[in-house]
């Protein structure tokens, strides 16, 4: 089988050019955007003139069906708020590039796929999690994104694209391209990370209800500023997981809204994101109850309200070992000596695959370790290697 380095690169950078930010080679392609779905709607073409069968299912992930029983091969093409050209869009561009050239070879029968709200508009992972039963199909309507907007009204812009379930029966395996998005590949001049195993998540949105009030007028004494709660759950929260947590451990506060947000208002309310990931779920629930402890403490030590919602969560992941074993054989035989097995701190459909079929996922550097974010870059060559390892071992399945 013979993959088109010049074909998979120019669909690569045509992909890219849907949301394009301006900024570097960044994209602006959150799920369900103008740009997102014109992206599909563009991939849907590429699929259809690679004599695949076009379906969008209802959560608006993109598949392009081989006939009969296949392998399913893909990743993501929305982006996070402000994105990388990569993240994603590597892996559903391989994807297409090898269904192509295993049928010019002949075989094996591939499908492609490119799921919906991978980066969690509306939670974690979205559009998989709902296909693969991890997240309710029925119950996933009324998931809000951080405006307020429902999933049902933000899928609703894919108007009659939308169509069935495709049956999980119909794929044997599932493998997933995507960069690393860290700095071990990079930093150590290697090509190809086989991926062994994939850390889970826990992702909640946690309130303080303080009393807003004048910022001239009002005694320190007498506040219940909600930044304040904010500040010292922070302080204590890192304080006190340093006793669980290893190095590989990560926890982060990514989104705040503070209201009203004003030089001259003691702040009456702040919502912020609690998102962490680990490779061990049981310490996943001890940072938990961490979690929920210290935001309970610092409520009634400052007098403030406290509200934690719903955990989205996803657990950790095993890849398939026979999967594995083919893509290192595969990176061997492509970049000797150049490779290695790896976990991956980032999260990814494959995680929800995993749980449904045999799944494995292999990585290309990133340049500097840089991810969600307008400079993720990698190196043209890395990118057709990577693509030369993903079509070799799907020969050899
Ligand atoms: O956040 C993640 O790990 C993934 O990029 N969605
Ligand atoms: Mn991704
Ligand atoms: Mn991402």
């Amino acid at each position: 089988m013979q993959v088109n380095a010049a074909r998979f690169l120019e669909d690569l950078h045509r992909l890219r050019m849907f949301g394009a930010s301006g900024v570097g080679k960044g994209v602006v392609r959150p799920a369900y955007s103008e740009a997102d779905i014109a992206a599909r709607d563009w991939l849907a073409e590429q699929m259809t003139a690679a004599g695949l069968q076009v379906r969008f299912d209802p959560m608006g992930s993109l598949f392009g069906l081989a006939e009969g029983r296949s392998l399913l091969l893909g990743s993501h093409s929305d982006s996070q708020p402000e994105g990388g050209w990569l993240d994603g869009a590597l892996g559903v561009v391989a994807a297409l590039e090898v269904a192509r050239a295993a049928q010019e070879a002949g075989g094996p029968a591939i499908s492609v796929v490119s799921f919906q709200d991978e980066e969690g508009r509306f939670g974690v992972t979205t559009g998989s999690a709902a296909w693969a039963g991890a997240l309710d199909r029925d119950a996933v309507d009324g998931l809000r994104d951080r405006d307020g907007v429902t999933l049902d009204a933000a899928r609703g812009a894919m108007g009659a694209r939308l169509g069935c379930w495709v049956d999980l029966a119909r794929f044997s395996r599932f493998l997933e391209m995507h960069i690393e998005q860290g700095p071990a590949l990079h930093a150590a001049g290697q090509v190809v990370g086989v991926v062994e195993a994939i850390v889970g998540i826990r992702d909640m949105v946690i309130t303080f209800e303080g009393q807003q009030n004048h910022a001239g007028t009002t005694p320190m004494a007498l506040r219940r500023d909600a930044f304040q709660a904010l500040s010292a759950f922070n302080t204590r929260l890192n304080d006190r997981l340093r006793n669980i947590v290893t190095p590989d451990t990560v926890w982060t506060i990514g989104h705040v809204a503070l209201h009203p947000n004003a030089h001259s208002i003691v702040p009456g309310q702040v919502r912020f994101s609690m998102q962490w990931r680990d490779g061990d779920a049981a310490r996943l629930a001890r940072m938990e109850a961490v979690i929920r402890e210290t935001a309970d403490d610092v409520a009634q030590g400052l007098g403030v309200g406290v509200q934690l919602g719903e955990i989205f969560a996803v657990d950790p992941a095993a890849m398939d070992p026979d999967l594995c074993r083919a893509l290192e054989h595969a990176a061997e035989a492509e970049v000797p000596g150049r490779w290695r097995r790896m976990p991956s701190g980032a999260l990814h459909d494959a995680s929800n695959l995993a749980r449904r079929m045999p799944t494995a996922m292999l990585f290309v550097p990133s340049i500097n370790g840089i991810s969600h974010d307008f400079a993720e870059d990698t190196d043209e060559s890395d990118l057709v290697a990577g693509v030369q390892v993903l079509a070799r071992a799907v020969a050899a399945l």
